[in-house]
């Protein structure tokens, strides 16, 4: 039986397991990323392992996420990022080299390798064909100390392309289109592999652009064929060498098959406050827009820079309209310097911000209250622009440019009525390539010494998960929670390195009560419980929406369903990950509710997947289901991943 682009990588990582659907497996990673705010913890973790050098062929460690240093705190963790990387031979990519996943798609990432990320978006990498998986920091310090990533084999979902994009429409409208079909829930545990005859119609950057923002559906990763236009790519980025073909045999068995006619697309946006909320942009034209950011990991190339240029030569930016842009990478800057761009850019009125994350993380760029707020990034979440009242839209970035002219959501085809003809670029034959501002580690480490500036602390300890759990609902909260509402980032996030700290902004959005709560909860000896809905946990990698609430003595999370990068984050802080086997159970619940869960170890240790919730304020008794591995249930036990393996 012939292979699809998923197996073929996948089996010939294994190295414990087999390749059977649903189960878990575990692959040899042959290459990591890092970015500085789930950095710190990360490698916090992995000194913690003792390993004196990374054991993968590239370990690279971007600083993308907080660069605004407003205090001493981003700063120091640059310093640390940096000294860390040299004492343990990983690569240290600068504040200001750009985005971790446009840059090591750059200079990086090798078709037929395996990436592992601390960034929900690290699947960008299966753009040029590599299985790139985004993934808690601490299994990322796993995987430099050369440890296995586990993951569930996945089911194979073929996303077939036919047809041609039309102009002004464009590789977001095809993973806003995917978002449509798939939603943001359900996915889990499916990888999407492009494939069919448009394939060949899309460049490396469209085909990084529906990768990346395949997270938002929550599956595993996405990937597309190495293939003629992988090679022109690789090429333009002097690294030919490391093309190697990559296609599905043609006999090859997906799970699912679902047909998507390129030239049938037309522009798209996902309207407030889910990357699901997929409208057409004929449906909300016209509504008047104050801000247009256009950026981020999804869209930041050097092709959608271009485009976006050209649209916008001799035209001036709407007066109603605040309009930034930040190029992906010093590499997209340097090119669009070189080839007029920017030029265009400065002249039209943009603001030009920095090769970072910026305003896709919420850190800068808030827009005023109640505003309509058109990015190109990849989530919409609530709040997570630092403006809780905004609204913020999802688009390509020709819709973003149309907007910066008319000043209001406008179909970027109208833009012919007023004589702008379609700009579509094409990628330079060869790119200015500078790569100063990565770091290499020196051969001998031996004298490096880690600097710890006073934001640098400890990862928290935990203890064993106890016999019985005695606990109080801290909260209950619906369907779809995010990351972003369990901790936030933004200005927020600098207090990454520093738990007892950042715990205080837990649940900040929804509940601001909470941390006090959770506090006089823990201190009067119970344990805190988090009661949720459907797909709890969307969005970010990051591992505080499990380490917070670990440290604010939380056990257990019931959920009605969970997501998997979240899922993982839980077990490796000693968290139990639980579901209602009766949906129907959550509304008996409510915050407040006393909750006794009698013989947790003794469940974990056997062979059963059950427990029996007693809801003691409520007198009623509910059961709850757990899926977890052997290895997962002994993590738990031992009260998380870093007691595990010490
Ligand atoms: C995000 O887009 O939400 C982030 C910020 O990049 C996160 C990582 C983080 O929280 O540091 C992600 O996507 O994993
Ligand atoms: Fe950075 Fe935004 Fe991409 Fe996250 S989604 S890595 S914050 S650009």
């Amino acid at each position: 039986m012939g292979k699809t682009i998923t197996e073929k990588i996948l089996t010939t990582h294994i190295i414990e397991g087999k390749p059977e659907k649903g189960k878990e497996v575990g692959i040899h990673i042959d290459q990591t990323l890092t970015q500085d705010a789930t950095g710190t913890m990360a490698y916090l973790q992995f000194e913690a392992m003792n390993v004196p050098k990374v054991k993968t062929e590239l370990s690279v460690s971007y600083v993308d996420h907080n660069t605004v240093q407003i205090g001493f705190e981003n700063a120091d963790d640059h310093r640390y990022l940096q000294s860390v990387a040299a004492k343990y031979g990983i690569v240290y990519s600068r504040a200001g080299n750009g985005i971790c996943h446009q840059v090591h798609l750059e200079r990086f990432g090798k078709p037929g390798k395996t990436l592992l990320g601390s960034d929900s978006h690290t699947p960008t990498g299966g753009g040029i064909g590599m299985i790139a998986i985004g993934a808690g920091g601490l299994d990322v310090a796993v995987a430099m100390a050369g440890g296995p990533f586990y993951l569930t084999y996945p089911k194979i979902i073929k996303i077939n392309l036919t047809g041609k994009l039309r102009p002004w429409v464009a590789a977001k409208d095809v993973i806003l289109k995917v978002l449509e079909i798939f939603s943001t829930k359900g996915n889990v545990g499916c990888v999407f592999e492009y494939g069919g005859e448009g394939v060949k119609t899309l460049s490396v950057p469209d085909r990084a652009t529906i990768t990346n923002m395949g997270a938002e559906c929550g599956v595993t990763t996405s990937v597309f064929p190495s293939d003629d236009i992988t090679r022109q790519f690789l090429k333009a980025q002097g690294r030919e060498k490391d093309w190697v073909a990559l296609l599905p045999d043609d006999d090859a068995v997906y799970d699912r098959i679902v047909d998507i006619n390129l030239s049938e697309l037309q522009p798209l946006a996902a309207t407030p406050h889910s990357p699901g909320n997929v409208k057409k942009i004929r449906d909300i034209e016209g509504l008047p827009v104050d801000q247009v950011c256009i950026g981020s990991c999804t869209n930041s190339s050097y092709t959608d820079m271009m485009t976006v240029a050209n649209i916008l030569k001799d035209k001036k930016v709407h007066p109603n309209v605040s309009f930034v842009v930040a190029p992906g990478s010093k590499q997209v800057l340097e090119n669009i310097t070189h080839d007029g761009g920017l030029a265009h850019l400065l002249s039209a009125g943009a603001r030009i911000a920095e090769s970072a994350c910026g305003f896709c993380i919420g850190n800068s760029q808030s827009p005023k209250s109640g505003a309509v707020s058109l990015r190109t990034s990849n989530r919409n979440f609530l709040g997570r622009s630092g403006t809780k009242d905004a609204q913020v839209y999802l688009v390509s970035p020709e819709t973003a440019a149309a907007a910066v002219i008319t000043g209001k959501i406008t179909d970027p085809r109208d833009l012919e009525n007023i004589g702008i003809i379609y700009p579509k670029m094409t990628m330079p034959k060869k790119f200015y390539i500078d790569d100063g501002m990565f770091i290499l580690p020196p051969k001998d480490s031996s004298k490096i010494k880690i600097e710890r500036g006073p934001n640098i602390g400890e990862p928290p300890k935990n203890t064993p998960m106890p016999e019985n759990i005695t606990a109080e609902v801290t909260i209950k909260v619906g369907d779809e929670i995010t990351t972003d509402h369990i901790i936030p980032a933004g200005a927020k996030m600098k207090y990454r390195s520093n738990v007892p700290k950042y715990s205080e902004f837990l649940f900040e959005v929804v509940d601001p009560k909470f941390y006090e709560r959770a506090k006089k909860i823990k201190e009067s000896g119970l344990h805190n419980v988090i009661v949720a809905g459907v797909s709890y946990g969307q969005g970010s990698s990051r591992e505080h929406a499990a380490l917070c609430p670990m440290y604010m003595g939380v056990k257990v999370v019931i959920a009605k369903s969970m997501e998997r990068i979240h899922k993982a984050n839980l077990i490796n802080f000693g968290i139990i990950p639980l579901t209602f086997v009766n949906k129907d159970d959550y509304t008996t619940i409510d915050q407040g509710d006393h909750l006794e869960i009698p013989g947790v170890r003794t469940l974990l240790s056997g062979t059963g997947t059950t427990m029996n919730v007693k809801n003691k304020t409520k007198g009623k008794e509910f059961t709850a289901t757990f899926d977890l591995s052997e290895r997962d249930k002994h993590i738990i036990l031992a009260g998380g991943s870093l007691n595990y393996i010490k």
